[in-house]
Order: structure tokens, then sequence, then C-alpha cells
């Protein structure tokens, strides 16, 4: 699966249902990852390994549950209003990462130790071991802002004229990710951000060369239900950037990579015009409230790619 953060983690909380987690490898985002109080944060890595874990704070999906902030608190006092949470418990990972990675432990294996010590059974692979980070450009502002400033600080607020990933020619998909793209039976492109959360990984070129090949074997699930999206400011993104807020809008992104698109049963009339791109295309209730309709999603995802 190629994942971005919370909508990506509660597929992967249904697809672990249906397939054998040991068997499921997770391709992540790291174009989020930021340095915040001298820690390396790589937001989308942790909510996959929290979720697989069973760990993940149910509200935000985001973070640990039962979090306490007390640390944060007392940083306050050093670095002033605090706009990124990161509980006392989160910080052990931050801390355990950053001190690896400063020995010179790379990210993918940081990523797995840390996935395995706490019980998580899936392949956990971070895109890339080099720094490709993920900027955005607001109308009116003279500078882009790196994401999580955007995101979290300014809570997507503003008109998006473009999105930079910065680091990303020369930046080369950790090798586990490619074998995982070309020995698996079904590759699901999660109902992430097509640009910010899929678009670092879809980026990096030898990823999609990868996907070209398996396009038979490849969905996606569209992020975008009715109109908008069920969570984060992918729908606003796609318009800022001129794309139609559309499961149509999405799949034209993916059609070169994409076998088959998921869409929701309320954008059915996209059905034809999708399929004229080159791919087939099902409708489904995508709405993921629980943990069963997720497990029910992936599914009805795995038998149409006929795994
Ligand atoms: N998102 C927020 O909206 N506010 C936060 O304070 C916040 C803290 C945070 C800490 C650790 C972590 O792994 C993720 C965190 N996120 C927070 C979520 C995250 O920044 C975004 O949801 C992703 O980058 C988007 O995929």
């Amino acid at each position: 699966m190629l994942a971005g953060g919370v909508g990506a983690a509660r597929f992967l909380r249904g697809l672990v249902q249906r397939a054998d987690e040991r068997r499921v490898r997770v391709i992540v985002n790291t174009g989020d990852d930021e340095e915040f109080y001298g820690l390396h944060v790589s937001p989308d890595v942790d909510t996959i390994i929290y979720t697989l874990a069973g760990l993940a704070n149910p509200t935000h999906g985001w973070g640990l549950r039962n979090e306490t902030f007390n640390t944060l608190a007392a940083l306050e006092r050093f670095y002033g209003r605090a706009w990124f949470a990161l509980g006392d418990r989160d910080l052990a990972t931050h801390i355990y990462r950053t001190q690896r990675i400063r020995d010179g432990i790379p990210l993918s294996r940081v990523t797995a130790e840390i996935a395995a010590r706490l019980g998580v059974k899936a392949g956990v692979i971070p895109m890339s071991d080099n720094r490709v980070r993920t900027f955005v450009k607001l109308r009116g502002r003279p500078d882009a802002l790196p994401f999580q400033e955007y995101l979290v600080h300014r809570r997507a607020r503003g008109a998006i004229e473009r999105i930079e990933l910065r680091g990303i020619e020369a930046a080369t998909p950790v090798p586990a990710a490619i074998e995982a793209i070309e020995s698996s039976a079904a590759i699901i492109l999660a109902p992430s951000n097509p640009f910010v959360s899929l678009g670092p990984i879809l980026g990096l070129a030898p990823i999609r060369e990868a996907l070209r090949a398996a396009k038979n074997r490849v969905a996606a699930v569209s992020p975008i239900v009715g109109g908008r999206t069920i969570k984060g400011p992918a729908d606003k993104m796609m318009r800022g950037l001129g794309h139609e807020v559309s499961p149509l809008g999405v799949a034209r992104l993916y059609a070169d990579c994409v076998g088959l698109f998921v869409l929701d049963n309320a954008d059915r009339r996209h059905i034809a015009s999708i399929e004229s791109l080159g791919m087939r295309a099902i409708a489904t209730d995508t709405i993921m409230t629980t943990p069963a309709r997720a497990a029910r999603l992936a599914g009805i995802v795995m038998t149409a790619l006929a795994v």
C-alpha cells in the first residue's frame, strides 16, 4: 500500500483484518517530516505505526492514545507557545529516531526498529532515506511554507498556488519499496491527499515506473467523496491547483499507473469518464467510520483486483 497519514491508516486498519498483516507492506510519505525541538518528526510514518500497533489516538488519528503533554508545557518555557503537539510518550519515539539517525542509521532501518518494538508485523517502509520536504506556496505570500507550518500552524488557510517537493529530484526510493511493488499481488493507493501525501511517493521516478509496469495490479481509492475530502485539505488543493474536485480529477492524476479506481457510490456518475482514461472503475461505500466498514472496503478492493 502507498500511504499518507490518517486516511491511509483508517484504510489499513481494515486491510489487516482481511489480509495477513505479515504480508502487508506500507510505503509511507516522508515529505511531511519536520524538525521540532531538535527532534526528527515523521508524522505519516508514526501514524501508520501507531495505528497498526493499536496505539493511535482515536480522536485525532495521529499521536498516541491516553497521551499527556507535560514535557511540551515545560518546553514552552524555552521555546514559546507550541503549535505542534508532541506528547510525553510520543517524545520517546522521537528521541530514539533522532538519536539513531544522528548515529548514521538510515530512516528506513530506524522505522523498522520502531515498528518491531511496538509489535507491528507489517513492513513499514518510508519512501526514501533522503530528505524530501513538502512546501506550500500560498497566493499573496512571498515564500512557500513548510508543510507542517501550513497545515497545523496556519490550519490550511489561504489559497494554494503551488506545491513544492524540495529534494525530490535527488532522492532515491528505499529499495524495499520497489521490491514491494514488484512482488505484490495487489498494490493499493490509499485514499490520501494526491498532492502532499501520495504526490511525494509518486514523485520518486523509480516508484512511478514500477507502478506503471504493475498497472493491472494497482488500485486507488478516491479521497474525494461528493466534491469534498473527508479529512484534510485535498479538495482545496485540487481547486487551487486547477483540477476538477471529483474522483475523475483524482483519477486523471493517476491514469498512467492505476488499473482500478474505487470511488464512492455518491460519485457513480463519474464511472464512464474514469474508464475512458484507460482504467476500470467501481463504486462502493468508501466512508470508513468504523473498522468494520474499512475492512469491508479493503475486501472489495482486493476482490476487484482478484486477490
Ligand atoms: N496535527 C495537528 O493538527 N496538530 C498537532 O499538534 C500535531 C502534532 C503531531 C505530532 C506527531 C505526529 O506524528 C503528528 C502530529 N500531527 C499534528 C499530525 C500531522 O502533522 C499531520 O496530520 C500529517 O502531517 C498529515 O498527514
